[in-house]
């Protein structure tokens, strides 16, 4: 028998991103929406279960051979579920600070500097319209910003996701309301670079 999905705990409390992403937006964002994810990619899969034996980053890295009549629905529902373990995962209470190591000397050299890769990224969250990710991910050799609508992984285009940013309302308007921009900039306080150097190290 093969066993459907489960949403990871938050690896922190609700609060432990405060003051820049507070309490009541970690509660409904990963208990509510990230949760409802993975319900509703469990569910979708149910009468496919041989799928439940893949991971489902695997799944979204072969989208095309899922049957057309579930496509979307584990397009969306698995990008939900499996952007949100990354998104929990790649920040961190007291993180912040810079880049190091072999990761830091990516950056300098695809972006120029890491004050670029910022702007960059920045302008990627910002510039996203409607509900979607801005993206560090590592495609073709090299480290690229990349921006997708609703909840589609770079995965699903053979590219490997290493930071994201929810830049959907339910991320950031119970604090920062319209003001994505400061959501944004906020953002920069919690990354977790180390969690970010292991996935690069594991693939480049
Ligand atoms: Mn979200």
């Amino acid at each position: 028998m093969t066993k459907p999905f489960v949403t990871p705990p938050l690896p922190y409390d609700y609060n432990a991103l405060e003051p820049y992403i507070d309490e009541a937006t970690m509660k409904v964002h990963h208990d509510k929406h990230h949760v409802a994810y993975t319900t509703k990619l469990n569910a979708t899969l149910e009468n496919h279960s041989d799928w439940f034996e893949k991971s489902p980053e695997e799944i979204l890295m072969n989208l095309d051979q899922i049957p057309g009549d579930i496509r979307m629905q584990v397009r969306n529902f698995g990008g939900g579920h499996v952007n949100h373990a990354m998104f929990w995962e790649i920040m961190a209470p007291k993180a912040g600070g810079k880049p190091e190591a072999e990761l830091s000397k990516a950056i300098e050299k695809d972006f120029g500097s890491y004050e670029k890769f910022q702007t960059e990224f920045e302008n990627a969250a910002n510039t996203q319209f409607g509900s979607g990710w801005a993206w560090l991910s590592f495609a073709k050799g090299k480290l690229i910003v990349e921006k997708t609508a609703n909840q589609d992984s770079p995965l699903s285009l053979g590219h490997a996701p290493l930071l994201l940013l929810d830049v959907w309302e339910h991320a950031y308007y119970l604090k920062y309301k319209n003001m994505r921009q400061d959501y944004v900039k906020a953002f920069w306080n919690v990354v977790n670079w180390k969690a970010v150097l292991e996935k690069f190290l594991k693939i480049s």
